[in-house]
């Protein structure tokens, strides 16, 4: 059976996954101000075989009851880790303004930062690190992105890619897209036209 490649788009409820792929893929899928607007697994076709996969946020929302939100987290875990859902690599993005205050509020309970575990797993799962995105940059200044930086150091994590992107002024989205056609292009050794 022929399989399709996958590349998955993680982050929390409201990072901007949709934004990126509506960037990516040219679509115009509904983003949302509030965190929830993508409640469904979604494969989006990039090109060819290949499927850029929205996600419904992973992490707590406001007024979302506990039961949704761990039936949004099987479903998400279950889709990596089908094996019949190639995957080729992930996606994972950062909301860089609210992440600080996210994470540390969770590091003071014992608990592992949401982006950090799903970095982790995305990692495990597709046995090669994920893209990871700084975004929404346009938010935050200098000594805050920093601080998002000098976080994500203290974890060891894969040796990950860290994108810097604001899809509001498109910086750094360029480079994250040259990024992106590279891996695809060189995994399935193949050159691909008319992105
Ligand atoms: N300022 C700013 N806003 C952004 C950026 N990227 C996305 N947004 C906005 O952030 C909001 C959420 O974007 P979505 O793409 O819907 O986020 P999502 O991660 O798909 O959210 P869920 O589907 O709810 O999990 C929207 O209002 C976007 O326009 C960015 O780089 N800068
Ligand atoms: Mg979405």
């Amino acid at each position: 059976m022929k399989k399709f490649n996958n590349i998955p788009v993680t982050g929390r409820p409201n990072a901007g996954k949709t934004t990126v792929i509506n960037f990516l893929a040219h679509t115009k899928r509904p983003v949302g101000k509030k965190a929830g607007t993508t409640l469904r697994i979604t494969p989006i076709r990039l090109i060819n075989d290949v499927f850029l996969v929205d996600l419904p946020g992973f992490g707590r929302i406001a007024k979302r009851s506990k039961s949704l939100e761990d039936k949004i987290k099987d479903q998400i875990v279950q889709f990596l880790e089908d094996p019949n859902n190639f995957i080729m690599f992930g996606i994972h993005v950062i909301d860089s303004s609210t992440f600080h205050i996210v994470t540390e509020s969770l590091e003071k309970k014992g608990i592992i930062p949401i982006d950090i575990e799903m970095i982790q797993f995305l990692e495990e799962t597709t046995k090669k690190p994920p893209i990871v995105l700084m975004n929404k940059i346009d938010k935050v200044n200098t000594s805050l992105f920093n601080k998002n930086v000098d976080i994500l150091a203290t974890y060891s994590l894969p040796k990950v890619e860290i994108f810097p992107t604001s899809f509001k002024t498109k910086d750094g989205c360029r480079d994250f897209r040259n990024m992106v056609r590279q891996l695809i292009v060189d995994q399935l050794g193949v050159k691909y036209q008319n992105w």
